[in-house]
């Protein structure tokens, strides 16, 4: 079963603090399809698209924020940073007139990679409620 599957992974990459693929995109150790940078944001294609336009948003510098539900009040001002980037992202990709944002925070929410990201999704026509 498909969301079982995911569930499970998700589970095994709880957030443990350590390290995750992000800082090597950060870094450029890996390579991403980079659709918006500044000094605190990155924002690049997400590598499993799941619409036309996928973008993660992400803050370069992690700051103990690895899930929104562990967000502390010194994250305040990046977090908005990072939802104005998205803002940002979707008009560089053409849907600023009607996309999706997406935050998924905890193993139950199916979070796979423990530092903190906004998803904007786009492109197509979104369906509610989400999975
Ligand atoms: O979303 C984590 C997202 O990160 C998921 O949609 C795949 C994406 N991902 C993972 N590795 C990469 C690389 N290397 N490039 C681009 N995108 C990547 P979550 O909300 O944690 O499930």
């Amino acid at each position: 079963h498909d969301e079982e599957a995911a569930a499970k992974a998700a589970a095994v990459n709880a957030d443990t603090g350590a390290p995750t693929i992000f800082d090597k995109i950060i870094a450029k150790e890996i390579p991403s399809a980079i659709v918006y940078e500044d000094d605190k944001v990155l924002a690049f294609k997400d590598i499993n698209p799941q619409a036309p336009v996928h973008v993660l948003v992400i803050p370069k510098f992690r700051d103990g924020l690895t899930e929104l539900g562990k967000a502390e009040p010194r994250h305040e001002e990046i977090l908005g940073q990072l939802l104005y980037a998205a803002r940002i992202v979707a008009e560089k990709e053409g849907i600023v007139d009607g996309f999706r944002v997406v935050i998924n925070s905890g193993a139950s929410a199916c979070q796979s990679v423990y530092h903190f990201h906004l998803h904007v999704i786009g492109g197509r026509q979104m369906k509610w409620p989400p999975g």
